[in-house]
């Protein structure tokens, strides 16, 4: 018998979590939102849809988060405010969302006997350390932003709560997620949806540094099959699992693919580099690899091209 209990989403009506929900929906399983809508957009959800219930709420309630857990069969919590700059702007209210939201989790999940839960830590937690070289988890963790130091430290509550009450949580580091519904709106948005929007609206576009820096850059439709497995594993693999394809692409790769599927570039000036830019940063994945069935990778021409098709 199919299990109508619903999954949870936290941050649901963002960019990789509306994803999420798509592809829950689309396997006919119930799916409960809770966004505050800081940055999620209603328009990311197909509200119309009844196997879905939207909840307009803050993580950092923890009655709320307590009522959106109940009755859950297990929760993707990926609420938080996803802009280091933010962090480093206003610590103290971004760490209400990126931190007490998953002690709020994990609490309720403890109260209403919920084990399974995903969670969305960042390659941040390595700071500078392994640059130049494919990043391994057990890489030192060098988090020098408050964003960093409140994945690192939900990461080990996480644990803590593993240890302790049986949560089953799969925490997942991602590297560089790209896709439709990326919001370009900030200056420290994701640069590939700063890119192709200026691209496809004829802006200028700016280059922090020389355009030589690389990333590796995951397509959001590969994360959600991973999501996917992590929600119906039997078992979750113990400790973090980076995400990321191992791949380094430049942004001066990147220009000249958009600029391939644009016809063309807006101007594009190079600037000084951001002040602690990483140079590069790639993901060592053998544990993704180990533990997930990898889907084949979205390369980063075939991924622009959804996304711009789909802007
Ligand atoms: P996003 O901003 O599109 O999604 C985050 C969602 O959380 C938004 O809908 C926002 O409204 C909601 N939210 C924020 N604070 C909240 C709160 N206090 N209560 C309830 N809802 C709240 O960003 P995203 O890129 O989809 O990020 C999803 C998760 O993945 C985040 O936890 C982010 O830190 C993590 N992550 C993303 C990337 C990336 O490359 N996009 C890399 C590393 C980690
Ligand atoms: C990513 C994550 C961040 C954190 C970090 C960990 C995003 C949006 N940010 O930061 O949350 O996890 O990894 O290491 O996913 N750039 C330009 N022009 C622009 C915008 C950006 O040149 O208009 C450059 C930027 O200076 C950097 C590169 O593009 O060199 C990538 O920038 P980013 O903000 O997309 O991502 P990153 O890796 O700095």
């Amino acid at each position: 018998m199919s299990d109508s209990r619903p999954i949870l989403i936290t941050g649901g009506a963002g960019f990789i979590g509306s994803h999420l929900v798509d592809a829950l929906l689309a396997q006919g399983r119930h799916v409960r939102v809770l966004d505050n809508l800081s940055m999620g957009r209603l328009a990311n959800l197909p509200l119309d849809n009844p196997l879905l219930q939207f909840i307009q709420g803050d993580v950092a309630d923890s009655a709320v988060l307590a009522q959106a857990v109940a009755g859950c069969a297990a929760v993707a919590h990926l609420a938080a405010v996803a802009s280091v700059q933010a962090s480093v702007d206003d610590p103290v209210s971004t760490h209400q969302s990126n931190f007490v939201g998953t002690l709020n989790v994990c609490e309720a999940m403890r109260l209403h006997g919920v084990k399974r839960v995903l969670f969305a830590s960042s390659a941040a937690v390595y700071g500078n350390n392994g640059e130049g070289q494919a990043i391994d988890e057990n890489t030192a963790k060098a988090p020098l932003t408050p964003y960093a130091a409140d994945k690192l430290a939900s990461e080990h509550y996480l644990d803590f709560y593993r240890r302790q009450h049986g949560l089953e949580p799969a925490i997942f580091r991602f590297f560089n997620i790209f896709g439709p519904r990326q919001d370009p709106s900030s200056p420290y948005s994701g640069v590939i949806s700063i890119f192709t929007q200026r691209a496809q609206q004829s802006l200028p576009i700016s280059v922090f540094g020389d355009g030589e820096q690389t990333r590796d850059f995951f397509f959001v439709a590969d994360l959600v099959i991973l999501l996917m497995q992590a929600l119906n594993a039997p078992h979750v693999v113990e400790g973090a699992v980076n995400v990321g394809w191992n791949q380094a692409v430049s942004l001066n790769q990147l220009l000249a693919e958009i600029g391939e599927l644009c016809g063309g570039l807006p101007a594009v000036s190079y600037q000084a580099p951001r002040a602690g830019d990483i140079r590069h940063s790639r993901a060592n994945n053998q544990r993704l690899q180990a533990h997930y069935q990898l889907p084949q990778a979205t390369l980063i021409q075939e991924g622009l091209r959804r996304l711009l098709a789909q802007s």
